[in-house]
């Protein structure tokens, strides 16, 4: 670390031991987070952006009090049929694509996120295998991570510009253990952050489905030892927290649940619902998945990859997603095809 990293590295320790953060900023919570939030007056305010697939009030009361909403039978098959045959492009010619994977098999430690190229091709189509920002290159998965209902209703919750964070795309289950999302997956505003998760085939109990604890979103949060964000300062483990939320959820009677949807499904989920992979049960059950993670431009006005610079914007149905700073022509490089 040169010195002036060390400078500040230290100074942001004194800061944090001082006044650690115990909870998101009141003075930047969306609306709905509010105690006062006026779910009746916002509807009938609220003009979307797109004819509404679902009801909008009924799952602002659902989100507000649970977490998360599942929006059923909003997205159409031939978008996700559109979306798996450029990831199945990408496996079958992983030496053509630009892509961080990671696969977390002990084989491949210490470095276990390499460029898709520098794994093995049989490797690619197994386990534990995690595609990063496939929307990067896929405009399939842009048009995906847009659709015109997952936009409604973030649009409704945040009352702000949305764009995307980050995509995971998944073979098999993650088999992660519980977390939340805020402390990892940091904009400069923690609040400011939501998650869909898209199914792309019918979710079956033996694959390891995402499970998540119903009002978690309230549960006090965890603190790191340097506050609620993880760090490189903070002193307690992913696996303490982890342990705390199941520990704490449990106490609080916070049901888990188990996310067995369907394709044309999908469920989002609040910045601070608890939630992970279940176990695979069949080690062949496949759960073909694509999770996408949502900010606001006020709380992440850069690609993450790039803080310093002044992002490329690309508009898909009203979100920005912002040009990965260093893949060049590789960018949508797998074109749309029509989809009725
Ligand atoms: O899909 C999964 O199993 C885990 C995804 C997840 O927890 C996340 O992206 O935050």
């Amino acid at each position: 670390m040169g010195l002036l990293a060390q400078l500040k590295n230290k100074a942001l320790t004194v800061k944090e031991q001082l006044r650690p953060t115990t909870d998101f900023d009141p003075a930047t919570l969306p609306w709905i987070d509010l105690p006062e939030a006026d779910i009746a007056t916002f509807v009938k305010n609220f003009k979307p952006r797109f004819p509404l697939t679902f009801n909008l009030e009924e799952k602002l009361h659902f989100w507000q009090k649970n977490g998360y909403v599942i929006l059923e039978n909003v997205i159409p098959q031939e978008l996700l049929d559109a979306y798996w045959e450029d990831v199945e492009e990408l496996i079958e010619h992983p030496e053509k694509y630009k892509l961080m994977t990671r696969i977390d098999l002990p084989k491949f430690e210490p470095i276990q996120e390499r460029l898709i190229k520098d794994f093995p091709k049989e490797d690619l189509k197994g386990k534990y295998v995690k595609l990063n920002d496939f929307h990067q290159l896929s405009e399939t998965g842009k048009n995906l991570m847009t659709h015109p209902a997952i936009v409604n209703f973030l649009e409704a919750i945040f009352q702000q510009q949305v764009v995307v964070m980050q995509s995971l795309t998944f073979m098999f289950g993650s088999q992660q253990p519980s977390h939340q999302d805020f402390p990892w997956v940091t904009a400069k505003i923690a609040s400011h952050l939501a998650a869909a998760w898209i199914p792309l085939e019918d979710i079956t109990a033996d694959s390891g489905p995402l499970y998540y604890y119903v009002g978690s979103h309230k549960l006090p949060k965890f603190n790191f030892g340097n506050g609620i964000l993880s760090n490189q300062r903070s002193s307690r483990s992913p696996l303490e927290f982890a342990d705390y939320l199941d520990k704490n959820c449990a106490a609080q009677g916070y049901p888990r649940e188990t996310l067995l949807i369907k394709r044309g499904d999908v469920l989002i989920w609040h910045a601070a619902l608890a939630h992970g992979g279940g176990t695979i049960t069949n080690p062949d059950s496949t759960r073909k998945s694509y999770v996408c993670h949502y900010s606001t431009e006020q709380a992440l006005p850069f690609h993450r990859y790039n803080p310093f610079a002044t992002p490329v914007v690309q508009e898909y149905h009203g979100v920005h997603i912002y040009k990965h700073p260093e893949f060049g022509d590789q960018e949508n490089i797998l074109k749309a095809k029509p989809v009725s």
